[in-house]
């Protein structure tokens, strides 16, 4: 992947930030994920004032997650601490792993805390009565789920843009692809004006060309390369995050 000087958005560090976000075997870790958040935020303000200001709204979901990430710190290292205590008094041989802090239990347990990964989030929300499956409240997870939902339109967006037609065959253009994308996913759950404001801001899409100038390319072929490595990262978060909400219930969060 190229590096595009004097760029804000910079694809290396989008997949870069994707690729670290995927933990054991079905987790997700919540710093690179809204990382990764973060660069696509940069994308969607390149594509001009009109998807910037919606894409604003994707902004104050992420800060919304690391407001209660921050809060919840204290929390876990007290518990940690104690846990550590326990355990040495009771058991030595954990006591000395316990001691190394590259231990993979010590990691575990940190895995398993607060606002570290999807999962440990949920468990944490769950566990502390903040998730509310009726009415609508500021959880994590509820959020999350927004995020979530607005990736998948993201995802389908990308593969669209980075299906390379075969020569001579008509390339459409961002704007119908974006729209069409967003019909089929996340307009499902937006209100009627919401719609219309999204519809809005995809008629001030620009054309590919200015795409390829985003993502360091300048052919189609090669803007297909780029963008198949971004959807395929994003699927593997997307459906890790899919099954941990949906083994919750959580997929109809008010
Ligand atoms: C390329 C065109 C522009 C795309 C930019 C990103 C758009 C995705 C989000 C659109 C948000 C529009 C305004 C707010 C919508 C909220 O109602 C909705 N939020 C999301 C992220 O979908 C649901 O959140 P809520 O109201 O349940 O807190």
């Amino acid at each position: 992947l190229r590096v595009c000087p004097g760029q804000r958005f910079q694809v290396a560090d989008l997949l870069a930030h994707l690729q670290a976000a995927p933990v054991s075997a079905n987790d997700v870790l919540l710093k690179p994920y809204l990382a990764s958040w973060d660069e696509l935020i940069k994308f969607l303000e390149a594509l001009g004032p009109m998807v910037g200001l919606i894409s604003q709204e994707i902004e104050s979901k992420t800060a919304i997650i690391r407001d209660l990430a921050q809060k919840a710190e204290k929390e876990p290292e007290k518990k940690m601490k104690e846990r550590k205590r326990t355990h040495q008094q009771s058991d030595p041989v954990l006591m000395i792993s316990h001691n190394s802090s590259s231990d993979y239990s010590e990691m575990n347990h940190r895995l398993s805390f607060g606002y570290t990964s999807v999962r440990s989030m949920i468990k944490w929300e769950l566990e502390n009565g903040l998730v509310d499956f009726h009415k609508q409240t500021n959880s994590g997870c509820r959020t999350l789920l927004r995020l979530h939902r607005a990736l998948l339109w993201l995802q389908n967006f990308l593969l669209e843009l980075g299906r390379d037609t075969t020569e001579g065959e008509h390339l459409r253009s961002p704007s119908d692809l974006c729209k069409e994308t967003y019909l089929r996913t996340l307009a499902h759950h937006h209100t009627w004006w919401v719609r219309k404001a999204a519809e809005l801001a995809f008629l001030a899409m620009p054309e590919r060309p200015y795409f390829y100038l985003l993502v360091c390319v300048e052919t189609q072929a090669e803007a297909a390369v780029v963008l198949n490595r971004i959807v395929r990262a994003i699927e593997e978060v997307y459906e890790r995050n899919e099954v941990a909400l949906q083994e919750h219930g959580m997929l109809d969060l008010p």
